[in-house]
């Protein structure tokens, strides 16, 4: 096992990273950039080095400044948490030249992933449907035309190396191909110095359903069931639950079978994502694959009762698994509490936390590295907050989120408390009945102010 674990991170999860360490008798190095001084992760770290000024360039994400901390402390293992460095082919294999774990797959396998094209590519010989579309890249404009019609429209044209929304486009008939294409390939390049660009046929009101998967060193490969990820704006998720409303019980072994499939392919090693969308018809699709921790791996380990970094820390050491799936035995769900204006099109709100008081009670787990003083910094991502609920039914684990986000107080900077409450509360969201375009239609109204 590994005597010590430095976190690449900042945030909730080099806390979250930090208290399994812990558990594990495993010590941990946090670094930090000197705008996290303040952070809880450095404090409850064993050690922890200041490696650059705020900007992530020059901090989090410096490759020579981390290696340098590596070196110092003397760690034996990375953990890249999720963001930053997390999917960096190079940092995957620095590491592994210095004779450090990373806690993550190969450099080559982040690489296959990372390549849209080649991760569809290894998709389709592994068995796992694919959405229709282009055979590779796409050459040129003609060639889209061309392909766009035997498809027949909608298409979507996508970044090979994109991801997350990036160098994206739908185009609904001809005459829009030309712009959307210079459109893309311009955002490609600008975005990822590579503007190959490919076709699929546009699956219209989508469901956004990924399977967590875990493989060994000695070939198994298990799923730990679904996230349902569907309430998200911008690419960017909000809530996230599992059970998902559109499973059932033979989809899920399917998609199930799927992510299996998808991960046995490439030897997978690690916690890894395989993202499916799930069509009106309840087709489902592989989009991409991701190979880190998430987000909302909490949703996840409550459904099992495990923790999934401690997993993946073990799997990393080269213990085995028992080659069995696990499925969800409780409903729960993960709300972002983000520093942003819900009222005001989700602008950040950075600033100092005046009050903070967080939700407690059976079924209700809060990971945060905030508190009352702490001042939210401007330069990195918003997450200030997981507030993650579970009870036996999905229709309590609702009563719970509405009673735990009334108990939220977080004052001096905005939060998205407000749009999850009233989320709550909507009957299409009760329903289960909704699609990725679901927050596009949301309206949240402004509370009228108490006298
Ligand atoms: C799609 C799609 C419809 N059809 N591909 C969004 C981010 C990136 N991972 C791929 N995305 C999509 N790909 C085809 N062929 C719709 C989306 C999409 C989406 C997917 C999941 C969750 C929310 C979304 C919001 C807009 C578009």
């Amino acid at each position: 096992m590994f005597k010590k674990i430095l976190i690449a991170n900042r945030g909730e999860i080099a806390l979250r990273v930090i208290r399994t360490c812990k558990e594990m008798g495993i010590k941990t190095v946090a670094i930090y950039s000197s705008a996290d001084a303040e952070s809880l992760h450095v404090r409850f770290a064993d050690e922890a080095v200041k490696i650059g000024p705020p900007s992530s360039t020059e901090s989090y994400l410096s490759i020579p400044k981390i290696m340098a901390a590596v070196e110092i402390t003397n760690a034996d293992a990375i953990h890249p948490g999720y963001g930053f460095l997390s999917e960096n082919a190079s940092f995957a294999e620095v590491t592994e030249e210095y004779g450090v774990k990373f806690l993550g797959p190969s450099a080559a396998m982040i690489r296959s992933m990372g390549d849209k094209i080649t991760a569809k590519e290894t998709m389709i010989k592994a068995g796992v449907p694919v959405i229709p579309g282009s055979d590779g890249l796409l050459k040129n404009v003609a060639a889209g035309i061309k392909l766009a019609n035997e498809i027949g429209y909608p298409v979507i044209i996508k970044a090979t190396a994109g991801g997350g929304g990036k160098g994206m486009r739908v185009i609904w008939a001809d005459e829009e191909f030309e712009a959307a294409w210079d459109s893309a390939k311009k955002e490609a390049s600008a975005s990822f110095a590579n503007d190959g660009i490919y076709m699929e046929k546009f699956i219209e009101n989508p469901r956004h359903v990924e399977f967590q998967i875990i493989g060994d060193q000695h070939g198994n490969v298990v799923h730990l069931s679904e996230r349902d990820c569907t309430i998200q704006r911008r690419h960017q998720k909000l809530l996230e639950e599992c059970p998902s409303t559109v499973l059932t019980k033979k989809l899920r072994k399917e998609m199930g079978e799927a992510a299996i499939a998808a991960g046995k392919s490439i030897n997978y090693e690690g916690v890894g994502t395989v993202e499916f969308l799930v069509d009106k018809h309840k087709q489902f699709y592989f989009m991409e694959m991701n190979t880190r921790i998430q987000v909302e791996h909490p949703v996840t380990e409550e459904v099992i009762d495990h923790d999934l970094i401690k997993e993946q820390i073990k799997v990393a050491a080269g213990e085995p698994l028992t080659g069995k799936n696990y499925f969800p035995t409780m409903h729960a769900m993960e709300a972002r509490i983000n520093a942003e204006d819900p009222f005001n099109d989700f602008r950040p709100s950075p600033g100092k936390i005046t009050s903070f008081h967080s939700p407690k009670g059976h079924g209700v787990r809060v990971d945060t590295h905030v508190y009352a003083g702490y001042s939210v910094p401007p330069y990195y991502d918003s997450l200030i907050a997981k507030l993650i609920c579970k009870a036996q039914t999905r229709e309590d684990c609702i009563k719970k989120m509405k009673r735990a986000l009334d108990e939220f107080i977080v004052e001096g900077i905005k939060t998205t408390i407000p749009f999850h409450r009233a989320l709550m509360d909507d009957e299409r969201f009760l329903s289960g009945k909704y699609d990725t375009g679901f927050l596009e239609e949301f309206v949240l109204e402004e509370p009228e102010i108490k006298e």
